[in-house]
C-alpha cells in the first residue's frame, strides 16, 4: 500500500489510487453517501433495478448462474435475482472478505435454493470460475457505476477481461451515470454535510495509520471539479499551504493550490459507453434509464467473433 501511494505522489501531477478510499471508514462513509440528497447515483439505480422485471427476463435464460463484480452488498443482487427465472447459483466477487461473508449469510435465507460461491479477488485481475458455473448461462452484473472510476480504455480493458471470465455466451448488466450538467453532477460529488469532503480526507487519515505519513488534515481540502473534455468528475485534495509531508522515508513537497488527484468518475453519454464496450467485444442489446435520465443499466451481450 505505502508502494502505490508512494508513486502516485512523486509524480509530478500528484494521484493517489482510488481503491485506497475503501478502508473500514471509508466504506462506511460511502454507505453515507448513497443516501445524501445530493447522491442521486444510488436510489436511482435501485428503482431501475427494482422496475426491470419481465424486461430483463426476456433476455436472461432460467436456471443460469448470476456473477457480480464489486458485491459489497447484498442489496442490489437480491433485487435482482429476485425478477430472475429460478436462478442457480450466485458468485459475488469482491476484494473485501468479511463483505462477501455478509453477502452470502444476507441471501442464503431469502434464497435457500440458490448456490452461492463468492469469489475474494480484484476483478481487474482475470478471475476463474468455479467449476459448477463452468457450463452454466452466466449473467454478469456489475452495479454502481464502479466502471465510471476507469478511463475509458482501461474500461475496454475490464470489459475484455470479464468477457474472458464470462464466456462468449455471457450477458452482462452494466450500471454506469450518465453525462449531465455539471450543476447536477458537483453536488453529488461535494455535498452540503461534507461527508464527500470527510470521505476524501480519509484518503490521508488512512496514510496516516498505515503508511507512517503525518499528513495535516487541516492544511487539506476536498475539491470536486468537472472535466468537460474528459466527460468525467475529479476528486481532489488541495494542500492549502506550501508544505512537507512525511510518508514513511520520503519527504513530499506541495505547493500552496497543488492537488492530489484521488478519483475520476466518468459519466458516458450512452454513445460512448456503447463504444467502450464495442471495442472489448460487447454490443448493446438493451438499456433502462430513470424518466430524468441520471442513471442507466445497459445489457450487453457478445459480439460473434469478437
Ligand atoms: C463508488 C465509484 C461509484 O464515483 O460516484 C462517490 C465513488 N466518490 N463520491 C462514484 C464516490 C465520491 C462512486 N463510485
Amino acid at each position: 500500500m505505502i508502494g502505490d501511494a508512494l508513486m502516485g505522489l512523486l509524480q509530478p501531477r500528484k494521484t493517489l489510487p482510488p481503491k485506497l478510499l475503501y478502508d473500514e471508514t471509508g466504506c462506511r462513509l460511502f454507505g453515507d453517501i448513497t443516501a445524501l440528497p445530493e447522491y442521486y447515483l444510488t436510489r436511482t439505480e435501485l428503482s431501475i433495478l427494482r422496475r426491470l422485471g419481465p424486461s430483463l427476463r426476456a433476455h436472461v435464460p432460467a436456471h443460469g448462474w448470476m456473477v457480480e463484480y464489486g458485491a459489497s452488498s447484498s442489496l442490489k443482487a437480491a433485487i435482482v435475482l429476485r425478477q430472475l427465472d429460478r436462478p442457480a447459483g450466485y458468485i459475488p466477487i469482491d476484494i473485501a472478505p468479511d463483505a462477501l461473508a455478509s453477502v452470502q449469510s444476507d441471501l442464503h435465507p431469502d434464497f435457500p435454493s440458490l448456490e452461492i460461491l463468492p469469489i475474494c479477488a480484484d476483478f481487474l485481475r482475470p478471475v476463474e470460475l468455479p467449476a459448477p458455473a463452468r457450463d452454466a448461462r452466466i449473467f454478469g452484473f456489475f452495479p454502481g457505476s464502479t466502471i465510471g472510476n476507469l478511463e475509458p480504455t482501461a474500461a475496454t480493458a475490464f470489459l475484455r477481461l470479464a468477457r474472458a471470465t464470462l464466456g462468449p455466451g455471457a450477458l452482462f448488466l452494466v450500471g454506469a451515470d450518465l453525462r449531465k450538467p455539471a450543476d447536477r453532477l458537483l453536488p453529488a460529488y461535494d455535498d452540503a454535510q461534507g461527508v464527500t469532503a470527510a470521505f476524501n480526507l480519509n484518503l490521508l487519515t488512512r496514510l496516516n495509520r498505515e503508511a507512517g505519513a503525518n499528513f495535516d488534515l487541516d492544511r487539506f481540502a476536498h475539491r470536486a471539479l468537472w472535466n468537460d473534455a474528459e466527460s468525467r468528475v475529479e476528486m481532489h485534495l488541495v494542500s492549502l499551504a506550501d508544505q512537507s509531508v512525511r510518508l514513511g522515508r520520503q519527504h513530499i513537497t506541495f505547493r500552496r493550490g497543488e492537488t492530489i488527484h484521488t478519483e475520476n468518475s466518468y459519466k458516458h453519454a450512452p454513445e460512448a459507453f456503447d463504444r467502450i464496450a464495442a471495442a472489448a467485444g460487447w454490443r448493446t442489446i438493451e438499456r433502462w434509464t430513470d424518466d430524468d435520465g441520471l442513471f442507466a443499466l445497459t445489457l450487453l451481450g457478445g459480439t460473434p467473433g469478437a
